[in-house]
């Protein structure tokens, strides 16, 4: 791996730094295998978001909806966390606070190792009734018949537990991922075109809390102007690239 040389000033950041927010979206588990949402390969370029990810499109297209899910379930029980998943989780030992906010529903922070992760859009491990709220693990209904499967408290028809646009975000996330930022002094955003509201608004709370905003994408993205640092390359490349230069400076005499 070649070493990744930082500009001064954002090696003084990293060196002081003693809340790091890792902020994700779906392209930290492209090399997963799991596809984005608005790249070349991305899940929506098939379907467009409100036909699937939203409670009308539920309500007009329910099977549709349901077997969509459950095909990137089963994408997402065949993935492994990649080395970008892992390198946020070894994070956590070299800050005295890290929060790790995700956009991501695929569970692959955990899996890599990481604990309190906020889930913001929810997560496709988990079902729930949409009548009665009862919830179920995925794991659990996807052997259930019918699609979606009847809840077996109420007959309700089964839904997964993520956020669709047009709902709101589960509260105590949301407002567990503000206080994380605005407490950062470093906010590092991986993987995410920072399209989707009020995730993306991180990002800008972030800079306007001056903090140090490290992007990671290969491509520009609209808040790309806010970032301090970009990194123009894959997640699973860059990020362990950037513990490496933590790693370093951390360790350098001060
Ligand atoms: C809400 C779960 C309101 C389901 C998802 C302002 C304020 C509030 C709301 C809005 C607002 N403006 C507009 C809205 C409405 C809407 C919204 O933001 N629309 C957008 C499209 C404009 N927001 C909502 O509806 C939110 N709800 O605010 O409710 C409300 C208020 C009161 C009362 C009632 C309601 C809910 C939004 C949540 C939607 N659910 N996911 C599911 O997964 O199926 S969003 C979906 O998009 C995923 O979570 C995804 O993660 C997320 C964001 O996309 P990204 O993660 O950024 O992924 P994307 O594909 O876009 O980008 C991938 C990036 O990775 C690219 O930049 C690519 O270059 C890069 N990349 C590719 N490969 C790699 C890579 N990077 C690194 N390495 C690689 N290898
Ligand atoms: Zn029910």
């Amino acid at each position: 791996m070649d070493l990744l040389a930082l500009p001064l000033n954002v090696e003084e950041r990293l060196r002081e730094a003693s809340h790091v927010v890792a902020f994700s979206g779906a392209g930290l588990s492209a090399e997963s295998g799991l596809g984005t949402f608005r790249g070349a390969d991305g899940l929506w370029t098939q379907f467009r978001p409100e036909e699937l990810a939203s409670p009308e499109g539920f309500s007009r297209h329910p099977s549709r909806v349901w077997d969509w899910y459950l095909s990137r379930y089963r994408a997402i029980a065949a993935a492994d966390p990649n080395p970008g998943h892992r390198a946020i989780a070894s994070w956590a030992p070299r800050f005295p606070s890290l929060t790790i906010v995700t956009q991501n529903i695929d569970g692959l922070h955990q899996r890599a190792g990481s604990d309190d992760v906020l889930e913001l859009h929810g997560s496709l491990l988990r079902a729930r009734c949409s009548r009665c709220d009862r919830p179920l693990p995925m794991a659990e209904v996807v052997g259930w018949p019918g699609s979606p499967p009847a809840c077996d408290d109420c007959g309700g028809k089964l839904r997964p537990d993520v956020v669709w646009f047009g709902e709101i975000l589960p509260e105590e996330v949301l407002a567990a991922a503000i206080a994380g930022t605005e407490e950062s002094d470093v906010f590092v955003a991986v993987g995410t075109s920072a399209t989707v509201y009020p995730a993306a608004g991180l990002i800008e709370l972030a800079y306007r809390q001056r903090a140090l905003v490290i992007e990671i994408n290969p491509e520009e993205t609209t808040l790309s102007s806010l970032a301090g640092l970009c990194l123009r390359g894959p997640a699973g490349q860059e990020l362990p690239r950037l513990t490496e230069a933590i790693e370093r400076c951390r360790s350098a005499p001060r």
